[in-house]
């Protein structure tokens, strides 16, 4: 696949896509933006819902690749989370095909396998394979998304990396973020990565910067060309001190995805 320029950035509006703007054009890319949202300070963005096939697929012509944040990020009802996050993401997929379109980035999130207990110990870091143990239906719906780029990559070959980002802010704010922050810069850095590799057919990598308290395993990410350069360690003595250690006995506490496995989830997180 030659190397994608022309990116379509759904989400464009959030506070990731917000993050992705101001980073990725320094890799060469042009970013088409589209949000249910105006995206503030770009005027030519798409304003367009996901449920809009035909916007969605106008949106998807042309472009080189597309990296997939639109949707609902956090806990909600069964029946948003389907529209926006199950039936978007389709949307999104069955325009890409019928538009020719060869790689989605697609922002899977930790929330997948939320209830994966942490490694204690000396325990090995979590693998990618790792069974799927959504926490929430928004963590069901990333699932579907993981499931969906594999079935259009074998039936149609249309490749995904599917990301599954830890916590991607400014800064961690919470010792839970610690072992699973992603920096905007390494953020960036993965995107990159996901968007350029060789032959990447559906690939998932977990994405998090090379945290001092990493949980998870970051091979098949490093495999794409991903070279993590931060490290969240240097926030840690302040969360701590405000905080506490994690309490492993502590349901909240004992998971990957931290509160979102409480009925219902517990914010902040
Ligand atoms: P966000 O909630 O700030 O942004 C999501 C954007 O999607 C919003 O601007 C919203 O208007 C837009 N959107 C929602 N429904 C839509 C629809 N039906 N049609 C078009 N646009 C729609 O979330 P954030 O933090 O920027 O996350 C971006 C993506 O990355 C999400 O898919 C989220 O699940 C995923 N993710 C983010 C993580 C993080 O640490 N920020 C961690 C794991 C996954
Ligand atoms: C996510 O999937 C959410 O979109 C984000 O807002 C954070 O909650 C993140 O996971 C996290 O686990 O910290």
């Amino acid at each position: 696949m030659p190397a994608p320029r022309t990116v379509l950035l759904t989400g464009a509006a959030g506070g990731l896509g917000t993050l992705m703007r101001g980073l990725l054009p320094d890799y060469g890319y042009e970013l088409r933006l589209l949000d249910l949202r105006p995206v503030e300070g770009e005027p030519d963005a798409i304003v367009a819902d996901l449920a809009d096939r035909e916007a969605v697929r106008e949106a998807v012509r042309g472009v080189d690749a597309v990296i997939h944040l639109a949707g609902i990020s956090l806990e909600s009802s069964f029946e948003k989370i389907l529209a926006a996050n199950i039936e978007g993401t389709y949307h999104l997929y069955e325009a890409a095909r019928e538009e020719g379109v060869g790689r989605i980035v697609f922002a899977s999130s930790n929330h997948a396998v939320g209830y994966t207990p942490y490694p204690r110990g000396d325990e090995p870091l979590i693998p990618v394979g790792t069974p799927r143990r959504p926490d929430t239906f928004y963590g069901l719906s990333k699932c579907f998304g993981e499931d969906l780029a594999q079935l259009y990559w074998d039936k149609h070959g249309l490749e995904t990396v599917s990301v599954r980002i830890g916590s991607c802010f400014p800064e961690p704010t919470s010792v839970r973020m610690l072992s699973v922050w992603m920096s905007p810069a390494d953020g960036a850095r993965l995107f990159h990565a996901a968007l350029t590799a060789e032959g990447v057919g559906h690939t998932v990598v977990h994405g998090s910067s090379d945290n001092t308290r990493l949980w998870w395993d970051l091979t098949s990410a490093r495999a794409l060309g991903y070279e993590p350069q931060d490290d969240s360690e240097p926030f840690a003595a302040k969360l701590v001190a405000e905080q506490g250690e994690l309490d492993p006995a502590d349901p909240a506490q004992a998971c990957l995805g931290g509160h979102f496995v409480t009925d219902p989830p517990i914010w902040p997180y």
